[in-house]
């Protein structure tokens, strides 16, 4: 362990200035050092983990991995990266998302810039200077020019507060803070609380390890089928004969992916029932996330919603012998309206006398003992507690620092109601400080590096733009950021994604302000993000040097 208080300096010495402080060291912390870097810019990562790679750091979970192509799901900024780089894999696993991020750490000689294990705890905004003061939780300090937030929308994970957690004999391990020694279940009553999609993929492969693997769900969730397997060369060496063109054409897909199977453009009612069963079936059985663009209904119309919806609970009853547990792991909410599973074998484990299923939507676990879980008065035994809850997702991480803007303004006063900003980037009251992938853009609704890389470049334009005109400062004005929260929210009464409990509302986390969070549609968000650099700025204040 180190003292606390070992980097501390006093505040009489400078502090080490750089023109970027970045925080977080994850897929987006590292492309905006090295395009800040790219640009003649000093940065600094900061990061609170012992590793680089954010998310595929943490969540190591059995049966982690990613649920768009890898293809896909993967940087586009540099062709001889994507030229190089092999996966194995149609989706890649954990492992190999990791060793990707180590590479583009080693391949631009990030490393040097970033400094791991040191968590950052809070920034001033300093008005006279017009920097930014940030601090670690060790006492270390930096002054920077922009603050970068790339700490990640689903980094803060979220622990039920059940009574008693503490008092549970065996290990708990978070999906999202998994430890980095292999965890071993063989011979053990396991417990998994939670079915989105962390639990959809770790529940099968520890079901075939556990003696007995007992699943505490409180909302079934929809989960469509990877037919996940070792990447076709061919269809690989396809792609890499024109990777710019594959990009291109997913930047213009409304999630940022999925011009593999794009969406087709016709209502679910302007089809016989037997073409709409058929065309479904095709997409199921090609699987990932292209099911929800079998008709552009789905997601605006709960009728059409609903036809898709049965179409997967069809599927569920087909797959799942018992009918009782059938029934039971049968959504009612519209799919798609908390974010679609993608499994492999999720549904079929429920098959294995080793598997049990408890429904704790009617009855909440109510506490945790040694020796288990109690729930509708009755005790399940468990020697291991899986807690697959998620995340306080979009604002959680930055609501946990102490972040100051103009006059001292406290981002936790500011967003008392819910996050505000301006085009999901920046927040009126903290100038040149940039939020990557957060709420009020599209992040969460795309592949998420496509939006990494769309901030970061929009970032780095940006600072580029301040520097040629001579200003010292951008702002969001409040008149734009109430307008774009209201465009957010009005983006989203359009759709079905109001009519449920999700973690894009909030309504994961007991007294979080319920606001839809994140905008529906990748490529209007980029567009209005470019036009409004293009037009000087538009709803941003700039404050000369
Ligand atoms: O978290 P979640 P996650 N008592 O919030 C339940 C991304 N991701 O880690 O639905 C009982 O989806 C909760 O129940 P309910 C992806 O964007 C991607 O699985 O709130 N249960 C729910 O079932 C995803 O959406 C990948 O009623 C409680 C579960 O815990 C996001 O991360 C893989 C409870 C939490 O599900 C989050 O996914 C994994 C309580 N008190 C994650 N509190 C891939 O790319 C919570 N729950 C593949």
């Amino acid at each position: 362990m180190t003292s606390p208080n070992r980097h501390y300096r006093p505040l009489s010495q400078p502090l080490p200035a750089v023109d970027l402080l970045i925080v977080g060291a994850g897929l987006a912390g590292l492309y905006m050092l090295h395009k800040a870097r790219s640009q003649g810019l000093t940065a600094h990562v900061v990061e609170a983990a012992a590793g680089v790679g954010g998310t595929w750091y943490f969540n190591r979970y059995p049966g982690a991995r990613v649920d768009i192509q890898s293809l896909e799901y993967s940087f586009g900024f540099d062709e001889a990266l994507q030229q190089d780089w092999h996966w194995s894999e149609r989706y890649a696993g954990q492992p190999e998302l990791l060793r990707y991020a180590n590479h583009v750490a080693d391949r631009f000689g990030l490393r040097d810039a970033i400094q791991l294990e040191t968590r950052i705890v809070g920034a001033a905004f300093d008005e006279a200077a017009r920097r930014w003061v940030v601090r670690a939780e060790d006492g270390q300090a930096w002054s920077a020019r922009f603050l970068v937030l790339a700490s990640g929308p689903l980094s803060t994970p979220n622990t039920p507060d059940f009574p008693g957690l503490d008092t549970f004999s065996g290990p708990v391990h978070h999906t999202a803070r998994w430890p980095q020694q292999e965890v071993d279940f063989s011979g053990l009553r396991v417990a998994v609380v939670g079915t989105g999609s962390s639990a959809v993929q770790a529940i099968p492969v520890i079901a075939r390890q556990a003696s007995e693997l007992t699943v505490f769900q409180r909302t079934a969730s929809y989960a469509v089928p990877a037919h996940n397997g070792p990447l076709d060369p061919v269809f690989e060496a396809g792609i890499k004969a024109d990777y710019a063109g594959f990009r291109e054409r997913n930047q213009r897909m409304m999630g940022g992916f999925g011009s593999l199977m794009p969406p087709n453009a016709f209502s679910a009612f302007s089809v016989t029932p037997e073409q709409r069963d058929a065309m479904f079936e095709a997409r199921w059985r090609i699987g990932g996330f292209g099911l929800l663009g079998t008709f552009n209904d789905l997601i605006v119309n709960p009728a059409a919603n609903d036809l898709a919806a049965e179409f997967v609970r069809r599927k569920i009853r087909d797959t799942v012998h018992d009918p009782e547990t059938a029934r039971t792991l049968c959504p009612s909410h519209p799919i798609g309206c908390k974010r679609l599973c993608v499994d492999t074998g999720y549904y079929e484990a429920f098959n294995r006398p080793n598997v049990h299923l408890v429904d704790v939507s009617q009855q909440p676990i109510e506490r945790i003992t040694a020796e288990g879980l109690v729930s509708g008065g009755r005790l399940h035994r468990a020697d291991a507690l899986v807690l697959a809850t998620g995340f306080d997702a979009m604002t959680g991480t930055l609501l946990r620092l102490d972040l100051r803007g103009r006059g001292g303004l406290r981002i936790q006063d500011k967003w008392r109601a819910g996050p505000l900003n301006y085009l999901g980037l920046m927040v009126a009251g903290f100038p040149n400080l940039f939020n990557i992938a957060g709420p009020g853009s599209s992040s969460a609704f795309t592949n998420v590096i496509v939006s990494i890389e769309h901030h970061v470049n929009w970032i780095a334009r940006c600072i580029a733009d301040l520097d040629a005109s001579g200003q010292a400062t951008i702002e969001a004005t409040e008149a734009a950021e109430a307008d774009w929260v209201a465009h957010v929210n009005a983006v989203a009464s359009r759709t079905i994604y109001l009519t449920c409990n999700s973690w894009y509302l909030g309504a994961n986390i007991p007294g979080k302000p319920r606001m839809f969070m994140p905008l529906f549609g990748y490529p209007a968000y980029a567009q209005r993000c470019a036009e409004v650099a293009a037009n000087g700025y538009a709803g941003f204040k700039l404050t000369p040097a």
